[in-house]
Protein backbone atom coordinates (compact mmCIF):
# COMPACT_ATOMS: atom_id res chain seq x y z
CA UNK A 1 0.00 0.00 0.00
CA UNK A 2 1.25 3.52 -0.53
CA UNK A 3 1.81 5.92 2.07
CA UNK A 4 -1.74 7.88 1.10
CA UNK A 5 -3.99 4.69 1.57
CA UNK A 6 -1.80 3.63 5.21
CA UNK A 7 -1.91 7.40 6.63
CA UNK A 8 -5.62 7.54 5.81
CA UNK A 9 -6.17 3.72 7.35
CA UNK A 10 -3.70 4.74 10.64
CA UNK A 11 -6.67 6.15 12.71
CA UNK A 12 -9.00 3.73 12.53
CA UNK A 13 -5.94 1.31 13.00
CA UNK A 14 -4.77 3.15 16.01
CA UNK A 15 -1.24 3.80 14.30
CA UNK A 16 -1.64 7.80 15.63
CA UNK A 17 -0.05 9.11 19.05
CA UNK A 18 -0.16 12.38 20.64
CA UNK A 19 3.10 13.70 21.76
CA UNK A 20 3.14 16.67 24.11
CA UNK A 21 6.76 19.11 24.57
CA UNK A 22 6.05 20.65 27.58
CA UNK A 23 6.42 24.57 27.82
CA UNK A 24 7.77 26.82 30.78
CA UNK A 25 7.10 29.63 32.15
CA UNK A 26 10.62 31.36 32.70
CA UNK A 27 9.71 34.81 33.92
CA UNK A 28 11.46 33.33 37.77
CA UNK A 29 12.38 29.91 37.97
CA UNK A 30 11.02 27.57 35.49
CA UNK A 31 7.57 26.28 35.84
CA UNK A 32 5.56 24.15 33.58
CA UNK A 33 2.80 25.86 32.18
CA UNK A 34 1.80 23.82 29.08
CA UNK A 35 2.49 21.55 26.12
CA UNK A 36 2.34 21.47 22.40
CA UNK A 37 0.92 18.68 21.26
CA UNK A 38 2.67 17.07 18.12
CA UNK A 39 1.35 14.21 16.46
CA UNK A 40 3.35 10.67 15.88
CA UNK A 41 2.84 8.21 13.09
CA UNK A 42 3.81 4.62 14.10
CA UNK A 43 2.52 1.96 11.33
CA UNK A 44 1.96 -1.53 12.96
CA UNK A 45 4.60 -3.42 10.56
CA UNK A 46 7.38 -0.28 10.75
CA UNK A 47 9.20 2.24 13.17
CA UNK A 48 8.31 5.69 13.31
CA UNK A 49 7.58 7.58 10.27
CA UNK A 50 8.80 11.71 10.71
CA UNK A 51 6.41 14.11 10.79
CA UNK A 52 8.23 15.62 7.87
CA UNK A 53 7.32 13.36 5.80
CA UNK A 54 3.67 12.33 6.47
CA UNK A 55 2.14 15.64 7.80
CA UNK A 56 3.20 17.48 4.25
CA UNK A 57 1.37 14.39 2.58
CA UNK A 58 -1.93 14.56 5.00
CA UNK A 59 -1.94 17.98 3.80
CA UNK A 60 -2.16 17.76 0.12
CA UNK A 61 -4.31 14.80 0.57
CA UNK A 62 -6.96 16.51 2.78
CA UNK A 63 -5.98 14.03 5.38
CA UNK A 64 -5.10 16.59 7.69
CA UNK A 65 -8.86 17.38 8.46
CA UNK A 66 -9.51 13.96 9.60
CA UNK A 67 -6.22 13.72 11.20
CA UNK A 68 -6.11 17.03 12.46
CA UNK A 69 -9.74 16.62 14.24
CA UNK A 70 -8.21 13.69 15.79
CA UNK A 71 -5.42 15.91 17.37
CA UNK A 72 -8.53 18.57 18.92
CA UNK A 73 -9.95 15.54 20.27
CA UNK A 74 -7.07 13.62 21.82
CA UNK A 75 -6.02 17.03 23.35
CA UNK A 76 -9.25 18.31 24.93
CA UNK A 77 -9.66 14.82 26.48
CA UNK A 78 -6.37 15.17 28.18
CA UNK A 79 -7.44 18.78 29.45
CA UNK A 80 -10.49 17.23 30.37
CA UNK A 81 -8.32 14.38 32.32
CA UNK A 82 -6.33 17.20 33.67
CA UNK A 83 -8.89 19.08 34.96
CA UNK A 84 -9.97 16.00 37.47
CA UNK A 85 -6.48 15.29 38.59
CA UNK A 86 -4.66 18.67 38.53
CA UNK A 87 -7.55 21.00 39.65
CA UNK A 88 -4.82 23.79 40.74
CA UNK A 89 -3.23 23.77 37.18
CA UNK A 90 -4.47 25.36 34.36
CA UNK A 91 -2.06 23.56 31.83
CA UNK A 92 -2.48 24.70 28.37
CA UNK A 93 -2.02 22.47 24.95
CA UNK A 94 -1.25 24.30 21.84
CA UNK A 95 -2.42 22.63 18.71
CA UNK A 96 -0.88 23.11 15.13
CA UNK A 97 -3.32 24.18 12.46
CA UNK A 98 -2.23 24.17 8.58
CA UNK A 99 -3.59 26.26 6.30
CA UNK A 100 -5.78 23.51 5.07
CA UNK A 101 -7.16 23.24 8.67
CA UNK A 102 -7.86 27.39 8.96
CA UNK A 103 -9.62 27.19 5.88
CA UNK A 104 -11.94 24.39 6.73
CA UNK A 105 -15.99 26.26 6.87
CA UNK A 106 -16.35 23.65 9.88
CA UNK A 107 -13.14 24.37 11.99
CA UNK A 108 -14.53 27.05 14.26
CA UNK A 109 -17.89 24.45 14.87
CA UNK A 110 -15.24 21.49 15.49
CA UNK A 111 -13.67 23.71 17.83
CA UNK A 112 -16.86 25.26 19.39
CA UNK A 113 -17.78 21.44 20.08
CA UNK A 114 -14.63 19.93 21.06
CA UNK A 115 -14.43 22.27 23.72
CA UNK A 116 -18.39 22.00 24.82
CA UNK A 117 -18.12 18.34 24.74
CA UNK A 118 -15.18 18.18 27.08
CA UNK A 119 -16.18 20.98 29.47
CA UNK A 120 -13.05 22.69 28.96
CA UNK A 121 -11.39 25.58 29.79
CA UNK A 122 -11.13 27.46 26.27
CA UNK A 123 -8.05 29.49 27.83
CA UNK A 124 -6.26 26.30 28.23
CA UNK A 125 -6.77 25.37 24.24
CA UNK A 126 -4.51 27.62 22.02
CA UNK A 127 -4.20 26.99 18.39
CA UNK A 128 -0.86 27.73 16.37
CA UNK A 129 -0.66 29.38 13.33
CA UNK A 130 2.01 30.49 10.98
CA UNK A 131 2.09 33.64 9.03
CA UNK A 132 2.31 32.28 5.89
CA UNK A 133 -0.06 29.47 6.42
CA UNK A 134 -2.58 32.38 7.00
CA UNK A 135 -1.81 35.48 4.68
CA UNK A 136 -3.13 34.51 1.27
CA UNK A 137 -6.65 36.17 2.57
CA UNK A 138 -5.84 38.09 5.68
CA UNK A 139 -9.83 39.48 6.05
CA UNK A 140 -10.95 35.87 6.08
CA UNK A 141 -8.36 34.63 8.61
CA UNK A 142 -9.01 38.21 10.56
CA UNK A 143 -12.93 36.79 10.95
CA UNK A 144 -11.89 33.66 12.09
CA UNK A 145 -9.66 34.24 14.37
CA UNK A 146 -11.86 37.06 15.92
CA UNK A 147 -14.49 34.03 16.21
CA UNK A 148 -11.51 31.91 17.86
CA UNK A 149 -10.97 34.57 20.25
CA UNK A 150 -14.51 35.12 21.12
CA UNK A 151 -15.20 31.64 21.99
CA UNK A 152 -11.80 31.88 24.33
CA UNK A 153 -9.08 30.45 23.06
CA UNK A 154 -5.40 31.68 22.63
CA UNK A 155 -3.89 31.95 19.08
CA UNK A 156 -0.04 32.06 18.59
CA UNK A 157 1.95 32.96 15.63
CA UNK A 158 4.63 29.77 15.14
CA UNK A 159 7.58 29.79 13.25
CA UNK A 160 7.65 33.50 13.84
CA UNK A 161 10.46 35.88 11.62
CA UNK A 162 10.94 32.97 8.68
CA UNK A 163 7.50 34.28 6.67
CA UNK A 164 7.80 37.00 4.22
CA UNK A 165 4.52 38.01 5.15
CA UNK A 166 4.49 42.03 5.81
CA UNK A 167 4.60 42.72 9.40
CA UNK A 168 0.96 45.10 9.44
CA UNK A 169 -0.72 41.86 10.50
CA UNK A 170 0.66 41.91 13.57
CA UNK A 171 -1.59 44.85 14.54
CA UNK A 172 -4.56 43.45 12.97
CA UNK A 173 -4.94 40.26 13.80
CA UNK A 174 -6.16 39.42 17.27
CA UNK A 175 -3.02 37.20 18.42
CA UNK A 176 -1.59 36.96 22.14
CA UNK A 177 1.96 35.13 21.39
CA UNK A 178 4.37 34.47 19.08
CA UNK A 179 6.48 32.13 18.70
CA UNK A 180 10.17 32.70 18.01
CA UNK A 181 11.29 30.22 15.24
CA UNK A 182 14.18 27.80 16.14
CA UNK A 183 16.29 28.80 13.73
CA UNK A 184 17.16 31.93 15.28
CA UNK A 185 17.20 29.91 18.98
CA UNK A 186 19.80 27.24 17.21
CA UNK A 187 21.90 30.54 16.30
CA UNK A 188 21.75 32.46 19.40
CA UNK A 189 25.44 32.95 19.81
CA UNK A 190 25.87 35.02 16.22
CA UNK A 191 25.73 38.57 17.06
CA UNK A 192 22.37 39.44 14.16
CA UNK A 193 20.67 36.48 15.68
CA UNK A 194 20.82 38.03 19.46
CA UNK A 195 19.87 41.63 17.64
CA UNK A 196 16.54 39.95 15.64
CA UNK A 197 15.31 38.28 18.88
CA UNK A 198 15.85 41.08 21.30
CA UNK A 199 13.97 43.35 18.61
CA UNK A 200 10.97 40.54 17.99
CA UNK A 201 10.87 40.11 21.94
CA UNK A 202 10.68 43.93 22.51
CA UNK A 203 8.17 44.44 19.28
CA UNK A 204 5.80 41.62 20.98
CA UNK A 205 6.23 43.58 24.20
CA UNK A 206 5.34 46.87 22.88
CA UNK A 207 2.21 45.44 20.79
CA UNK A 208 1.00 43.50 24.36
CA UNK A 209 2.06 39.92 22.78
CA UNK A 210 3.86 37.07 24.91
CA UNK A 211 6.80 35.20 23.90
CA UNK A 212 7.64 32.07 23.80
CA UNK A 213 11.29 30.73 22.06
CA UNK A 214 11.15 27.46 21.02
CA UNK A 215 14.06 24.59 20.02
CA UNK A 216 16.22 26.07 23.22
CA UNK A 217 18.54 23.31 23.49
CA UNK A 218 21.03 24.40 26.09
CA UNK A 219 21.83 26.59 29.50
CA UNK A 220 23.16 29.42 27.36
CA UNK A 221 20.21 29.93 24.85
CA UNK A 222 17.87 30.03 28.21
CA UNK A 223 19.57 32.06 30.40
CA UNK A 224 20.30 34.30 26.95
CA UNK A 225 16.62 34.57 26.07
CA UNK A 226 15.33 35.09 30.01
CA UNK A 227 17.47 37.54 30.18
CA UNK A 228 15.77 39.55 26.80
CA UNK A 229 12.34 39.27 28.30
CA UNK A 230 11.29 35.99 26.87
CA UNK A 231 8.27 34.90 28.82
CA UNK A 232 8.16 31.35 27.93
CA UNK A 233 10.42 27.96 26.60
CA UNK A 234 10.56 25.18 24.73
CA UNK A 235 12.95 22.88 23.48
CA UNK A 236 15.28 19.76 24.25
CA UNK A 237 17.11 21.55 26.99
CA UNK A 238 13.66 21.19 29.10
CA UNK A 239 12.15 18.02 27.41
CA UNK A 240 11.40 16.21 24.39
CA UNK A 241 8.01 15.44 23.02
CA UNK A 242 6.33 13.00 25.54
CA UNK A 243 3.68 10.33 24.57
CA UNK A 244 0.33 10.61 26.55
CA UNK A 245 1.04 7.59 28.25
CA UNK A 246 4.08 9.36 30.05
CA UNK A 247 2.63 12.66 30.44
CA UNK A 248 1.52 12.21 34.08
CA UNK A 249 4.84 11.20 34.97
CA UNK A 250 5.99 14.42 34.20
CA UNK A 251 3.58 16.28 35.23
CA UNK A 252 4.05 14.72 38.52
CA UNK A 253 7.59 15.34 38.69
CA UNK A 254 6.89 18.92 37.71
CA UNK A 255 3.87 20.32 40.33
O1 LIG B 1 8.27 17.64 16.20
P1 LIG B 1 7.90 17.60 14.97
O2 LIG B 1 8.85 16.82 14.13
O3 LIG B 1 6.73 16.88 15.43
O4 LIG B 1 7.04 18.51 13.98
C1 LIG B 1 7.30 18.61 12.63
C2 LIG B 1 6.32 19.56 11.99
O5 LIG B 1 5.03 18.93 11.96
C3 LIG B 1 6.16 20.88 12.71
O6 LIG B 1 6.16 21.90 11.74
C4 LIG B 1 4.81 20.79 13.35
O7 LIG B 1 4.18 22.05 13.39
C5 LIG B 1 4.06 19.83 12.43
N1 LIG B 1 3.05 19.12 13.20
C6 LIG B 1 3.22 18.29 14.24
N2 LIG B 1 2.04 17.86 14.72
C7 LIG B 1 1.08 18.46 13.98
C8 LIG B 1 -0.34 18.44 13.99
O8 LIG B 1 -1.00 17.83 14.82
N3 LIG B 1 -0.99 19.16 13.04
C9 LIG B 1 -0.32 19.91 12.11
N4 LIG B 1 -1.03 20.59 11.22
N5 LIG B 1 1.02 19.97 12.07
C10 LIG B 1 1.72 19.26 13.00
O1 LIG C 1 6.90 23.93 13.34
P1 LIG C 1 6.76 23.61 14.80
O2 LIG C 1 7.31 24.70 15.64
O3 LIG C 1 5.42 23.22 15.24
O4 LIG C 1 7.72 22.38 15.03
C1 LIG C 1 8.03 21.88 16.25
C2 LIG C 1 9.13 20.87 15.96
O5 LIG C 1 10.34 21.21 16.63
C3 LIG C 1 8.79 19.49 16.38
O6 LIG C 1 9.25 18.66 15.38
C4 LIG C 1 9.64 19.28 17.63
O7 LIG C 1 9.90 17.92 17.83
C5 LIG C 1 10.87 20.07 17.27
N1 LIG C 1 11.64 20.48 18.41
C6 LIG C 1 11.18 20.87 19.62
N2 LIG C 1 12.20 21.24 20.45
C7 LIG C 1 13.34 21.09 19.72
C8 LIG C 1 14.73 21.30 20.04
O8 LIG C 1 15.12 21.74 21.13
N3 LIG C 1 15.61 21.04 19.06
C9 LIG C 1 15.24 20.58 17.82
N4 LIG C 1 16.19 20.33 16.94
N5 LIG C 1 13.94 20.37 17.51
C10 LIG C 1 13.00 20.62 18.44
MN1 LIG D 1 4.28 24.51 16.44
NA1 LIG E 1 8.03 26.40 15.01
Amino acid sequence: LDTETRLRNAINENELFLALQPIFSIDQSPTLSGFEALLRWKPKDKGWVPPSEFIPIAEQTGLILPIGQWVLEQSCKVLRSWAEKYPENAFSVSVNLSARQFSDPDLVQNLFNCIRHNRINPLQLKLEITESDVMTNPEATIQKLRIMKELGMAILVDDFGTGYSSMSYLQRFPIDTLKIDRSFVTHLDKHANRVIVRTIVNLAHSLGLSVVAEGIETEAQYLTLREMGCEYAQGYHFSRPILLDQIDEFIREHL
